[in-house]
């Protein structure tokens, strides 16, 4: 009803994705719109960034945890309350792709991410010979690893700033609200799925 000094409503992001993929670049441009030098994250940066949604004032605060190998044993931390899962992946560097599939593939096995959207970021465009986001697409197998859930790869560059907006669009468009109308029927609809797929076992 949005009583005068109420709180808007909050949902957190989880920003994944391996070292060097563009996480914090990104966080900074989306936060300061501003092209700040990083250092690999031992950790993780949290930050809170204003939206509208519905003509609604909302908070999304955004998670963006180390990809180093050390640190993702610690991705799983996060799981919990997350509503959307940002995936950022550095589409010039072909050679971790491999890599970068396995993390996202055993990150959305999470119970926690169960139903949750996902925006795989297909960064650093900027750099000649990146992979477009169909070969991303393919490459990463997204139609068979979503299957239950929304996903949208959006192509940016988080150190000039193309595609930055929209991929913040898209995270604001698909994001969950608790308090959105059809949030409680997308609930039912995912767990119904999931014991579909699991019974089908
Ligand atoms: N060319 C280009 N370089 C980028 C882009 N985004 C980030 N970088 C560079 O990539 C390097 C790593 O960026 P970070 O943002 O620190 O990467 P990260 O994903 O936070 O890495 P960890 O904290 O180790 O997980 C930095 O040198 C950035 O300047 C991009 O879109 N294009
Ligand atoms: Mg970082």
């Amino acid at each position: 009803m949005g009583l005068r000094g109420s709180k808007p409503p909050e949902a957190q992001v989880l920003l994944l994705g391996l070292d060097n993929a563009g996480k914090s670049t990104l966080l900074y441009k989306l936060k300061h719109n501003a092209c700040v030098s990083t250092v690999p994250t031992i950790g993780f940066n949290v930050e809170m960034l204003e939206a509208r949604k519905n003509r609604k004032n909302i908070v999304l605060t955004v998670w963006d945890v180390g990809g180093q190998g050390k640190m993702r044993e610690h991705w799983t931390s996060f799981h919990q309350d997350t509503a959307a899962v940002v995936f950022v992946v550095d589409s010039s560097d072909r050679g971790r792709l491999a890599e970068a599939q396995r993390e996202l593939e055993s990150t959305l096995r999470s119970e926690q991410l169960r139903g949750r959207p996902l925006i795989l970021l297909a960064n650093k465009q900027d750099v000649n010979g990146a992979l477009t986001v169909t070969e991303i697409k393919d490459r990463f197998n997204l139609r068979k690893i979503c299957s239950a859930r929304d996903w949208f790869v959006q192509p940016c560059s988080a150190s000039t700033g193309v595609g930055v907006e929209e991929a913040f669009r898209r995270v604001i468009q698909m994001v969950k609200l608790p308090s959105d109308p059809g949030a409680m029927r997308d609930n039912i609809k995912e767990t119904v799925n999931y014991f579909r797929t699991t019974t089908r076992r």
